[in-house]
């Protein structure tokens, strides 16, 4: 990807990403809405219906909110400007925060991808919980290059399910990235594989650079959101949805006057 362009779209991202928070703080939402009551008005694909059973004129595509978390360098922002533009940056830039947003059909219902970029490096991990919040599901980067970026996965989950401690099931999954650098590898496939079995949850292997498993990694995750929203699935044998099977809550929008 040409460097410029490529700054220019962090730089946008940046500022989107300020507007949201912005918003959020502005008409913050909670959680409060009844799924349950959302799924006699949403069928299957989260498309709100008119009483005939076709999507109502005004209904707006659902949106499935992802964040990718994980150590510096193990290829976040590689994956999601993979997933996002087909294309590999070779050059590393690290992220502080960036946003994007996608359109895509998920099992022939429309749909869009909100993929939250996070940064990997310690000097922004106070204001990770921040961006936790909002999240629908988790992608849970390593290098399988890297051990060290391995170990640290425990972290990163156990700071998602604090900060998502009402929604203990929400989907995450594990993702090996840097396949295409099998030589260097140090953390084998039956350990990572064991990590994810024992968190209950997929475990798949991606190259940002060569796209292997890449579209997998976001749709997979999108169906389990898309799942649990629709209160279908009731978890199981590597699923991340294993949980309470409780009706989840979420929160009503209220406005905060500053
Ligand atoms: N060979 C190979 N290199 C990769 C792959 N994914 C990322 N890289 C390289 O690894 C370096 C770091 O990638 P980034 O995507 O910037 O890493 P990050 O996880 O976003 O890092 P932070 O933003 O600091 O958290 C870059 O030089 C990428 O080109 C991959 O699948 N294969
Ligand atoms: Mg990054």
């Amino acid at each position: 990807m040409n460097p410029v362009t490529n700054c220019l779209r962090r730089t946008w991202s940046w500022i989107k990403l300020r507007f949201m928070m912005l918003f959020d703080l502005c008409c913050g939402y909670e959680d409060e809405v009844d799924v349950e009551a959302n799924n006699n008005k949403n069928d299957m694909s989260g498309q709100k219906k008119s009483s005939a059973g076709v999507p109502a004129a005004n209904a707006q595509p659902v949106v499935h909110k992802v964040i990718m978390v994980g150590s510096g360098g193990v290829g976040k922002s590689a994956l999601t400007l993979q997933f996002m533009y087909d294309e590999f940056v070779e050059e590393y830039e690290p992220t502080k925060a960036d946003s994007y947003r996608k359109k895509v059909v998920l099992d022939g219902a429309e749909c869009s991808i909100d993929i939250l970029d996070t940064a990997g490096q310690e000097d922004y991990s106070a204001i990770r919980d921040n961006y936790y919040r909002s999240g629908e599901g988790f992608v849970c980067v390593f290098s399988i290059t890297d051990n060290e970026s391995f170990e640290a996965t425990n972290e990163f989950r156990e700071q998602i399910l604090r900060v998502k401690s009402d929604h203990p099931s929400v989907p995450i999954m594990l993702v090996g990235n840097k396949a295409d650098l099998n030589v260097e590898r140090s953390v084998s496939m039956a350990t990572a594989q064991a990590r994810a079995e024992q968190w209950n949850v997929p475990y798949i292997e991606t190259s940002a650079k060569d796209r292997s498993n890449v579209d997998k990694v976001f749709y997979d995750l999108m169906r389990e959101i898309k799942q649990r929203k629709g209160g279908t699935l009731t978890g199981g044998a590597n699923s991340s949805m294993a949980g309470t099977g409780q009706g989840e809550r979420r929160k009503k929008k209220k406005c905060t006057i500053l």
